[in-house]
């Protein structure tokens, strides 16, 4: 085993045997969504890879270790704790050498989900190109490890925070394949439709672990963004959303918030001006990708060897 790297026993059995195994992220958990939601949607959405005939594994580094699997107690704790560092990739030799709490992001999930050899990961939103980034130069090291890393992430899209338009032509750079389920359109995360095509369709998870298994049979290294629509009942359409995007950017400019800060910013800033309207959707929708990203789990692992 790496050192720093510590797996939960039932992760690790079920590795060790082929079964299915879903990655979690912790950012989402203690920087994306408030207390005490956070803990009851982490709890759900284990129960949910359960469900769904997979193991969860909940990632985070506690005290320096990078922790695959975590206990409830330690669900809590990244769910209350107020000086939890946000760790992304450039993150990590920083806060595993000095033995901090970190909350790990999609790129630091998907490098621990790898060390442990996990190849499925279910979030809500991914990070991507900023709004303005042709001048703040501000792209989501999430995009970066999705060029490199063996670990399919399952999204509801890209968030209109975000370029959608920019992400998705940085990603075909990148060679990662961006997969919508069951439509045309790409999804913006709170709606089902961002005005943007998506690139490829897939309707099945056993098409998608199909392509998965296909693209790193081939040496094709990386990521696939598999992005999942948010339930009809649940979506807010984009039109709304776009007005509190801009007050929350407005808001985050005036108060010159910058970097790693901005991302948790708006994400508060929205759920709080939506009077938790933003909350209940974001809930839904990861409780959606849950159930389909252990179902691509379940298939893939069936045909892998
Ligand atoms: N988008 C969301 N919810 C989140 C995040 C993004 O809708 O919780 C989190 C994820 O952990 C993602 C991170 O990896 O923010 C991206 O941060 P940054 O833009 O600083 O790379
Ligand atoms: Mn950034």
């Amino acid at each position: 085993m790496k050192p720093n790297l510590h797996i939960h026993p039932e992760v690790a059995a079920a590795l060790r045997d082929g079964d299915p195994v879903v990655a979690l992220e912790s950012t989402i958990i203690s920087h994306g969504m408030p207390y005490p939601q956070n803990v009851a949607t982490a709890r759900e959405v284990e129960h949910i890879v359960r469900e769904n005939g997979a193991v969860p594994a909940t990632i985070a580094i506690i005290k320096g270790t990078c922790t695959v699997g975590l206990s409830s107690e330690e669900l809590e704790y990244f769910g209350q704790a107020k000086v939890v560092h946000k760790v992304s990739l450039r993150d990590m030799p920083y806060v595993i050498s000095q033995g901090l709490y970190g909350a790990t992001t999609v790129a630091a999930t998907m490098r621990i989900a790898a060390m442990a050899g996990i190849s499925t990961f279910v979030t809500g939103g991914i990070g991507g190109v900023h709004r303005g980034a042709e001048k703040n130069m501000d792209i989501s090291a999430d995009l970066t490890e999705m060029q490199h890393t063996n670990v399919a992430v399952i999204s509801a899209g890209v968030k209109s925070i975000l370029d959608i338009g920019l992400t998705l032509e940085y990603l075909e750079t990148l060679g990662v394949p961006v997969v919508t389920v069951g439509q045309e359109a790409f999804p913006s995360f709170y709606s089902q439709d961002s005005g943007y095509k998506s690139p490829l369709q897939l309707n099945t998870p056993s098409a998608i672990a199909s392509m998965l298994k296909v693209k790193w049979d081939m040496g094709l290294n990386g990521s696939v963004l598999i992005a999942n629509p948010v339930p009809a009942d649940q979506e807010i359409p984009a039109a709304a959303m776009e007005e509190h995007i801009v007050l929350a950017l407005d808001a985050a400019s005036r108060a010159g918030v910058r970097g790693k800060d901005i991302t948790p910013y708006l994400l508060s800033y929205i759920a709080k001006h939506t009077n938790g309207e933003s909350l209940d959707a974001n809930i839904a929708l990861i409780k959606n990708n849950t159930a389909i990203g252990a179902r691509i789990a379940v298939a893939l692992s069936a045909i892998m060897e």
